[in-house]
């Protein structure tokens, strides 16, 4: 069910080898403290998290050991093949030697050892990034996936009534984040490389994981589990900020929707139409197929991550979701040019 750590060793190679490969090293801004967004590259050897630290540690064992090997049997192969080479004037065969019993002991005891410490190391990675119980501390998170978007419930620890939003998590740093990940339709499977393996979101079943961000900034990840269609555009957003921020933008996304009178005709539209049955804005509507719009201003991207979110490609968006993201689960509702004018500026105000 979860491939965190199994298959992470190959997965790990296979991402970088992608990687650099299909983006080189600019598609994806490293950490330059001076990018604006301060976008975390998506690269498996940076980790930012404790969890994702000890899949990289354990990876470079395995590396380092598989490397000491091969130097090894490569060297011991070299200096056989130039020290027995045939020389001029040799004739028949050379000595035959069978049966050496340290030798034989050798290559039976070393391998056993060597599989007994990358077992034991493997085990204990697994029990600190497989973790059973929330870590102390930590912020609880629900995770749903949806063909071809994330949603996050963030609970309340007041005990009121979550956060619903979509796409883009925002999380405090240094702490803990408590994901319990669940699926509305197919298996999709939650990775953002500098924060932890990957882990499937499963119908019918919850999985957990956990991390925890070590420095601000925006972590991107992406859907690891083909689902569909859209599944290579189902891209995922952790923002990072310090406990103030994340304060500051708890609040905010609890209050209730904006209702600015200079866009009511913007949410008359909105009512009148299917969106309604589709998303939810908190006290105008509870659809819940699609995400969840009563903050969508405050969000950096539409689309799963497809897309930043500004005047030009919401317009864009609502005159018809197929263009930007064929086959995706909201049709094009054929709106007006006052009506397009009125929602986008609806919309935006939803902050
Ligand atoms: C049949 C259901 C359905 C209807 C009707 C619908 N939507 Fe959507 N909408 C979705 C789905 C599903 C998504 C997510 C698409 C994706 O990213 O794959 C979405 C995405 C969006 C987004 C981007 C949100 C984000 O955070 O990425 C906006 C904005 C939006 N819809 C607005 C509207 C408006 C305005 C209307 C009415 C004109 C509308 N939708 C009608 C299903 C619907
Ligand atoms: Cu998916």
């Amino acid at each position: 069910m979860r491939s965190s750590t199994g298959a992470s060793f190959v997965s790990m190679i296979v991402a970088a080898g992608l990687a650099s490969a299909a983006f080189g090293v600019d598609a994806v801004p490293l950490c330059s403290p001076a990018s604006e967004a301060q976008l975390q590259s998506t690269s498996i050897l940076t980790p930012m998290s404790p969890p994702a630290r000890e899949i990289h540690s354990l990876a470079a064992l395995v590396v380092g050991i598989c490397a000491a090997i091969f130097i090894v049997v490569e060297g011991v192969l070299l200096w056989s093949i130039i020290r027995y080479r045939r020389r001029a004037g040799e004739r028949g065969e050379p000595v035959q030697v069978f049966g050496s019993n340290p030798i034989e002991l050798a290559w039976t005891v070393i391998p056993l050892v060597i599989v007994f410490v990358l077992a034991l190391a493997t085990v204990r990675t697994i029990k600190d990034v497989q973790r059973t119980e929330p870590p102390e501390g930590a912020l609880a998170v629900d995770v749903i996936g949806h063909q071809w978007w994330w949603e996050y419930r963030i609970a309340d620890e007041d005990g009121g009534t979550p956060i619903v939003t979509a796409n883009e998590l925002v999380v405090p740093v240094g702490r803990p984040v408590w994901l319990r990940l669940a699926s509305a339709d197919v298996i999709h499977s939650w990775w953002v490389p500098a924060l932890n393996g990957k882990t499937d979101l499963v119908p019918g079943r919850f999985n957990n994981t956990w991390f925890e961000a070590e420095k601000a900034g925006t972590f991107l990840g992406q859907c690891a589990e083909y689902c569909g269609t859209q599944h290579a555009n189902m891209l995922l957003r952790v923002r990072a900020v310090d406990e103030a921020q994340f304060e500051s933008w708890r609040h905010a996304q609890t209050a209730p929707a904006r209702e600015d009178p200079s866009s009511a005709a913007g949410r008359a539209v909105f009512l009148r139409l299917a969106c309604m049955n589709c998303h939810a804005i908190d006290g105008s509507s509870a659809g819940a197929f699609g995400p969840n719009l009563t903050h969508l201003g405050s969000r950096e991207t539409i689309a799963a991550g497809m897309a930043p979110l500004n005047r030009d490609t919401l317009r864009a968006w609502l005159v018809d979701p197929q263009q930007l993201k064929p086959g995706c689960n909201m049709p094009s509702l054929q709106l007006t040019e006052p009506e397009l004018d009125a929602l986008v500026d609806y919309l935006l105000s939803l902050h």
